[in-house]
């Protein structure tokens, strides 16, 4: 009987091929690009992360070309390899081929050009409807490479600083965030909804684990196409209890996006290269109050302000400009949000109940991330809720947390995409989003 012991043996990537100089080696992937010349030809081999020059001749080996290879076939190349050193003389790898072995034939070739560097010529809604195929371009899939690298450096972060890893549902029964932009659903002929963001969940789990994070998606029913909003995207949610202060949170992103961007360069170079990433370096992050930043945006930018209570876009990108320009920072914390557009669990400032203890962060003029200090008294915190009308018993399960003892505590939400999309430079956050969900897409 065959019996299986779980040893899997180890892939041979391109990165190791400075072990193999000069030995023969098998590996897998599609044939990407075959350019012919005049007595030999290039065979360009797509592997999960690299394009490997490999080269067939007549001189290497007595193999003879199947003719059934075509681009997108995937294949066994079996050859030797060796050191082609560039102009300046570092070390680059290719494999002179001695054997290919088809695995598998596309039924037919692909109606877009991925073989290039990039997309050339191919819109954005094409891309997005030819999703399994257009992520098989070098750039395109190095994205969201890249968007793995930072998804992996938050967790990480979060792991050696004890933070615990929460799995929330998403079919809730309230929405957290107030407002119109809430998915319902008919749940066995009850009402329930997409959850809104994982923030019910990670505080009554401060009452537990004390220091919580969540990776996953969230929904958002926005009604408008707008170039950084999606239907639905995922959140990176942290809480922890215990808190000073909500710069207690401050601080633990800053060093977070420390880490996220230190892991991006150590392991995810050969993406940014190829993407051109500015990658920026953060040292301290400087903070302003939100009242000080309107009060920058009329009187220094001179613009007209309408909303009192927020920032438009084009105000978070004069504040973007204006960190950049005084302090040589891609971020800015704006702190002191006005209650009235904070949701009823942001803790008010005491010395200024008009305003929360919460914040907002900008990368480069866009907002990525909201955070700050909850509530965690039960009293203050039902009474917030009857001065906001809302009808405290549907949140019974909620209160538990404050009722029977929360500590001081806060967290945040961070947009993925959000952070993808500014740190590659995309004017869209759709670039940012493997399979995006908008008003007009669901699909692929
Ligand atoms: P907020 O609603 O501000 O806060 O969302 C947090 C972050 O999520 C991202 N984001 C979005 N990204 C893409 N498409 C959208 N429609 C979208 N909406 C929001 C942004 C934003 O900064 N519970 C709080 C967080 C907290 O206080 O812990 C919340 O969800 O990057």
């Amino acid at each position: 009987m065959d019996k299986i012991n779980g040893i899997v043996n180890k892939v041979i990537e391109f990165d190791d091929f400075k072990d193999y100089e000069n030995q023969v080696i098998s590996f897998t992937g599609y044939i990407h690009r075959i350019r012919e010349m005049s007595d030999f030809s290039f065979v360009i081999i797509r592997t999960k992360r690299d394009v490997i020059q490999c080269i067939y001749s007549k001189e290497f080996s007595d193999y003879t070309w199947d003719e059934r290879i075509v681009e997108n076939t995937s294949v066994k190349i079996t050859g030797k390899v060796v050191n082609s050193k560039d102009a300046q003389g570092n070390d680059r790898f290719e494999v002179q081929i001695h054997n290919i072995e088809v695995l598998s034939l596309p039924a037919e070739q692909m109606p877009i050009v991925i073989n290039k560097k990039q997309l050339d010529n191919v819109q954005l809604s094409t891309a997005l409807d030819l999703r399994p195929i257009s992520l098989r371009n070098p750039k395109e899939r190095a994205v969201f490479k890249v968007q793995e690298g930072i998804a992996r450096g938050f967790r990480e972060f979060l792991q050696k600083n004890d933070f615990t890893e929460i799995r929330t549902p998403k079919i809730v029964f309230a929405g957290a965030e107030g407002g119109a932009n809430i998915f319902k659903l008919d749940y066995f002929g009850k009402p329930v909804y997409l959850t809104q963001s994982p923030q019910f969940y990670k505080q009554e789990l401060v009452g537990v684990y004390e220091r919580v994070f969540e990776i996953a998606p969230v929904f958002r029913a926005e009604h408008h196409d707008t170039s950084r909003h999606l239907n639905e995207y995922i959140s990176m949610d942290f809480e922890m209890g215990f808190i000073d202060s909500f710069y207690d949170i401050m601080n633990m992103e800053t060093g977070l996006l420390k880490y996220i961007f230190e892991l991006l360069n150590k392991e995810y170079k050969k993406e940014l290269d190829l993407l051109k990433v500015q990658m920026p370096t953060i040292t301290e992050i400087p903070v302003i109050k939100f009242m000080d930043a309107k009060d920058l945006i009329v009187n220094k930018f001179k613009k007209h302000i309408t909303d009192f209570n927020d920032f438009e876009p084009e105000e978070e990108q004069l504040l973007g400009k204006w960190a950049k320009d005084n302090y040589n920072s891609d971020f800015l914390f704006v702190t002191h949000y006005p209650s009235k557009k904070r949701p009823f669990y942001a803790m008010d400032d005491p010395e200024n109940p008009e305003v929360t203890l919460s914040f907002d962060l900008l990368f480069r003029g866009v907002e990525i991330t909201t955070g700050g200090q909850r509530i965690h008294d039960y009293n203050m915190q039902v009474k917030k809720m009857q001065d906001r009308g809302m009808k405290v018993e549907e949140f019974e399960t909620y209160l538990m947390l404050h009722k029977y003892g929360a500590p001081p505590h806060g967290g945040l939400g961070l947009g993925l995409e959000r952070l993808t999309m500014n740190l590659l430079g995309f004017k869209n956050v759709r670039y940012a989003s493997m399979f995006p969900r908008d008003i007009n897409r669901v699909t692929p």
